[in-house]
């Protein structure tokens, strides 16, 4: 933390609303400073237009009719002042920085640093990265993969990759003989695809953007899109506009959840802003389960009060399966237990069971609020019971809807990275290209990170991402990462994980979204990715390369299986890298849903992919039916003296990756290493507010500490704390995780406060 002064922190109050004018300045001052001016105004004209690039700031979709002439939000600009940067990282930049000197750098200095310009290796025993070329690197990859067996091989991928990249490296994994794929979304949102994939017959949301216009109730449940989806207030103010009212569950009252002021229209840059939700139930971390429980007993009170005017019967009876046992277990409700686990009175979830009982079309929106947890997996289940009961799927204005985090992480998983494939994508893959995959399940996010721990693993390759920083248990993470024989990183920028580097390592720079692609003898390339409502869309960088070494990721992960699986392997490779139309050929063949794969992402606003319970209200489920399902009451309570504590993003960063050292929304400035504290809690804790300390999390009975945070009075929900991503991630044990997603429990840690000594 060298590169920081904690002294600096400053704290004001927080805003109650979000983007504005601010938002707009700031995002162009981020980009002259990276980019420079005409760097800047080229990508910011070309994102989320048709023909440009998609943002890659996050998986909010864009909408398909008019588009304004700036169809991006501070911080999709600032993602892209980060990626569009003329800061360079050479070959002589890595010889004048020896890998001891970069030990105590941060992702925020490493990052600053700018795009990584040539491959590089650091062989062992060597105290550098140096120069190598492309055909030597790929070549040690294959010396290293064949010298041991497929399930010591790990094929990690950030959900920044596109479609197509996708597809070619599970075909990879697959071909070479492992389902060894974790990536970000074990990490980010498997608990809804564990949810939903059983109960609906789908792993992704139910809505479209125009249904968000038009639900006459949308729930935000934990979620900050003031930071991380920002153009969702523009479709939730356009929602209240229409007459919807929006709900906000959350322990914090972040800023774009009250009010908006949308930066597109005049109005937007004065006053205070648009109000955003008309409830705000300020919850406990952990409470959801309990809360949609309640509403759940009180919708079923509501309709034995006044029967068929709640619950959807024809629906009900036609379409689902269960609900006399989910109408059982939710016929009496404890009172004081729903209390205690949501910190919600009766009379403030009552308000919103009475919202949503005069609902007839109701969309529930979630994000990491409520995937992170040992019980998410039946928080979500609870969230469909909910949804269910009242017929809300397959109309207007009605459904789930998962705010999926990497800008193509649910395409990511489309084309099949996934470490638990299905029979029926096998066969498909197998029968388009004469190979055999894998049967077993692979290696998610969590049993890698064990398996580093067992030292099996022999070749770790990351299609982006930064594995070390994002997984939970930093330290054992680290020193199971250093054991590694080879680890591969496919990267646009230096970050940590290169750092924490295998026995030998390459580092392998790519092209990113705002790059132009068109080294091919077929001409400009371009790719795919699916946004968070199944939207599939094209995406062409325009920029020049920093460096004419950059590789196109496809070209990559080609080149690299070409030199693994070696000359007589049945896949073209070559052809596919040479024109990615052929690769959405054999798109077309394995995956339904691509059927004319190439005519029709060509369309104005590429196309739809088939949701079943959205387009024909059926589920694809084992018993062809939604499923009502029955959860125990589950809650995080803190023993005495202890919080519980969830981690979050802050405004200045994406992920890992920081652009500045602010939280402007939450009043937080030059400095990341805080808890924010209800100042009653401090209180009882006997801390002060500034107070700096270290930080001890407890899990079944084992401890971790991280040292040197400062305390900071917030007006969070009672009992609960607040820390930054990844600062706080050393705290998180391996085993505290969701239960059947496997997912870390970010949010659900059990820490106590340490006077900081000396
Ligand atoms: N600018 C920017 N955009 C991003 C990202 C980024 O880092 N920066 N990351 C992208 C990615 S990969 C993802 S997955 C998404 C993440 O999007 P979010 O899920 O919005 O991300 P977090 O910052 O983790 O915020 C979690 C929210 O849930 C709340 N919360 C925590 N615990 C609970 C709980 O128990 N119950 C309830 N109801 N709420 C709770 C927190 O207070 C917080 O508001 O954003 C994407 N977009
Ligand atoms: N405590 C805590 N931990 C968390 C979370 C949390 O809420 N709390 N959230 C989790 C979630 S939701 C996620 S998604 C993960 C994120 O985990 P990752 O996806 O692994 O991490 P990122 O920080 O998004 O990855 C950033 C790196 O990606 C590389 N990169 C950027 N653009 C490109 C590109 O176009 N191509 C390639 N090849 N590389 C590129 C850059 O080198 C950059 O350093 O973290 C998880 N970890
Ligand atoms: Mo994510």
């Amino acid at each position: 933390m060298k590169d920081i002064d904690e002294d600096a922190l400053r704290v004001g109050h927080p805003e109650t609303s979000a983007a504005g004018l601010t938002a707009v300045a700031v995002a162009l001052q981020r980009g002259f400073e990276q980019a420079g001016p005409l760097r800047t105004a080229r990508s910011l004209v070309r994102i989320n237009q048709r023909g440009g690039f998609d943002c890659p700031g996050c998986a909010w979709p864009e909408p398909n009719g008019h588009r304004k002439a700036a169809e991006f939000c501070e911080n999709g600009a600032k993602a892209v002042a980060e990626e569009a940067t003329v800061h360079t990282v050479t070959p002589e930049w890595w010889d004048a920085h020896p890998i001891e000197s970069l030990e105590d750098k941060t992702d925020y200095w490493l990052s600053k640093q700018g795009r990584i310009t040539e491959p590089v290796v650091l062989r062992p025993g060597d105290d550098r990265y140096r120069r190598i070329s492309w055909g030597d690197a790929f070549d040690l990859v294959a010396e290293h993969v064949n010298a041991t067996t497929p399930e010591r091989c790990v094929f990690y991928t950030s959900g920044r990759t596109a479609n197509e990249t996708a597809f070619m490296y599970q075909l990879f994994a697959r071909s070479l003989g492992t389902n060894n794929l974790p990536d970000c979304s074990n990490m980010c949102h498997e608990s809804s695809g564990s949810a939903l994939n059983p109960t609906i017959g789908i792993g992704k949301g139910t809505v479209s953007l125009e249904d968000i216009h038009d639900a006459q109730l949308v729930f935000v449940v934990g979620q900050n899109p003031g930071t991380n989806h920002p153009r969702m207030l523009s479709a939730l103010k356009e929602c209240r506009d229409r007459g919807g009212k929006v709900v906000a569950v959350n322990p914090l009252p972040e800023a774009g959840l009250l009010h908006f002021k949308d930066p597109q229209q005049l109005s937007g840059y004065v006053g205070e802003g648009a109000t955003i939700s008309d409830e705000f139930l300020q919850i406990k971390v952990g409470g959801d389960l309990a809360l949609f429980q309640a509403l759940g007993h009180l919708l079923l009170e509501e309709e034995r009060r006044a029967p068929g005017t709640v619950v959807d019967r024809a629906f009900v009876d036609a379409q689902t399966e269960g609900f006399d046992a989910y109408a059982a277990a939710r016929a009496s409700i404890d009172w004081d237990e729903t209390e205690r686990a949501t910190g919600l009175s009766r009379l403030e979830i009552a308000a919103v069971a009475k919202l949503l009982a005069a609902s007839k079309a109701t969309i529930m929106c979630w994000a990491l609020g409520l995937t992170q947890q040992p019980h998410s997996v039946d928080t979500i289940r609870e969230i469909v019971n909910v949804l269910l009961l009242q017929g809300n799927f397959g109309k207007p204005g009605a459904g789930a809807c998962p705010v999926r985090g990497h800008s193509n992480v649910q395409g990511d998983r489309t084309m099949g990275i996934w470490e638990k494939p299905q029979e029926g994508f096998l066969a498909a893959l197998d029968a388009e290209f004469g190979i055999v995959s894998p049967r077993g399940h692979g290696f998610d996010s969590t049993e890698a990170l064990h398996a580093f721990e067992r030292d099996e693993i022999d070749v770790f390759v990351a299609l982006g991402g930064n594995f070390a920083q994002a997984n939970s248990d930093t330290e054992a993470l680290e020193a199971g990462m250093r054991r590694a024989g080879l680890t591969v990183h496919i990267s646009t920028k230096p970050n940590r994980s290169h750092i924490v580097h295998g026995r030998t390592s390459l580092i392998l720079p790519t092209l990113g979204r705002t790059d132009r692609d068109d080294k091919h003898a077929s001409g400009r390339q371009f790719l795919s990715v699916e946004d968070s409502m199944s939207m599939v869309h094209s995406t062409q960088g325009r920029l020049e390369p920093v460096s004419e070494h950059l590789l196109a990721e496809p070209v990559i992960v080609a080149r690299m299986a070409a030199a693994v699986l070696g000359g007589g392997h049945p896949v073209d490779w070559r052809a596919m890298a040479e024109d990615y139309d052929v690769i959405r050929e054999h798109i077309s063949r394995v995956i339904p849903g691509f059927e004319d794969f190439n005519g029709r992402v060509r369309q104005k606003n590429g196309f739809q992919l088939p949701n079943p319970p959205r387009d024909t209200r059926t589920f694809a489920t084992d018993v062809g039916r939604a499923q009502f399902t029955v959860s125990p009451l589950e809650y995080l309570e803190a023993p005495p003296g202890h919080l519980i504590l969830q981690t979050v993003r802050s405004h200045d960063q994406y992920n890992t990756t920081f652009y500045g050292q602010d939280d402007r929304y939450r009043g937080i400035s030059d400095g990341r290493r805080v808890i924010l504290v209800h100042p009653a809690d401090l209180e009882d804790l006997g801390f002060a507010d500034r107070e700096l300390v270290d930080v001890v999390s407890v899990f079944r009975g084992e401890e971790r500490r991280a040292d040197r945070f400062r305390l900071v009075g917030y007006p969070t929900a009672r009992g609960c704390a607040a820390a930054y991503f990844p600062e706080a991630n050393a705290l998180v044990h391996r085993d505290l995780v969701a239960r059947e997603s496997n997912t870390p429990g970010f949010k659900a840690l059990t820490v106590r406060f340490v006077p900081h000594a000396g």
